[in-house]
C-alpha cells in the first residue's frame, strides 16, 4: 500500500471526522470540485459487531480518452469500533463501475484520525489497489498505473482543500 496523506491539522478530530464522514459542506464542496455527482449517501449504522457502517454511490468525471467521461462508484464505510477516546478509523472500499476491468479490482482506503492535542489532530490516509482475480500481467500494471495517480491527485487536492478550511477555522475563532 501507499501512503497518500500524513499530516497534522489544527482541527479537532472529532470536527475532522465530520468534515470528512458525515453529509457537511466542506464534502460536499470538494466533490463538487472534484466532479463527483449523483451523490446518495446513507447515514452511518451500527452492526451487530459494534462498528458502524454506511453506504455511498456516486458518479464520477475521469476524463481519459482510454477509459471514457465518467463512472459510477460505489464506497463501503466501515467505521471500526472506537478503540479509544478521539481516534477514528474508516476502511473505505471503492469500486468503479464502469471502466475496463470493473470486475477485477476495487480500491482499499484506509482513513485514520488521532487526536494528538485538544484542537489538533493527525490525518492519515493508506491506500491499496486490490484484485478480486488476476488479471494478465500487462493489464495489471495499467490498472494499477491509472489508479494510483487518480488516487494521488485525489489526496494531495483533499490536503489542499483541508489546509483552506483549517485556516477558515482558526481565522474565526480567533476573530470572536
Ligand atoms: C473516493 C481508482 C481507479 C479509478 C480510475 C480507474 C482507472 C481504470 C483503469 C483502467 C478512474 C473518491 C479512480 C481513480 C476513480 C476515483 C476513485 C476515488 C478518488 C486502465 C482499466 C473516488 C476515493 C477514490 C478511490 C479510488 C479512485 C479510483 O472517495 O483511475
Amino acid at each position: 500500500g501507499r501512503l497518500y496523506l500524513n499530516r497534522v491539522f489544527h482541527i479537532s478530530a472529532d470536527k475532522m471526522f465530520e468534515l470528512l464522514f458525515t453529509d457537511s459542506s466542506f464534502i460536499r464542496r470538494f466533490m463538487d470540485i472534484r466532479k463527483i455527482t449523483n451523490i446518495s449517501m446513507d447515514p452511518w449504522q451500527r452492526e451487530d459487531s459494534g462498528n458502524m457502517k454506511r453506504d455511498l454511490n456516486y458518479t464520477i468525471a475521469i476524463n481519459n480518452p482510454l477509459i471514457g467521461k465518467f463512472t459510477r462508484a460505489t464506497e463501503n464505510q466501515t467505521m471500526v469500533k472506537e478503540s479509544r477516546e478521539g481516534h477514528y478509523m474508516v476502511d473505505a472500499e471503492v469500486y468503479t463501475h464502469d471502466v475496463p476491468y470493473h470486475d477485477y479490482f476495487f480500491t482499499h482506503n484506509r482513513y485514520s484520525i488521532t487526536r494528538s492535542s485538544k484542537r489538533k489532530c493527525r490525518l492519515r490516509v493508506n491506500t491499496d489497489v486490490k484484485y478480486k482475480k488476476q488479471p494478465w500481467g500487462l493489464v495489471k500494471s495499467f490498472i494499477t498505473k491509472n489508479s494510483w495517480s487518480g488516487i494521488e491527485d485525489y489526496f494531495k487536492q483533499m490536503e489542499s482543500e483541508l489546509l483552506d478550511e483549517e485556516a477558515e477555522i482558526n481565522q474565526g475563532a480567533r476573530d470572536s
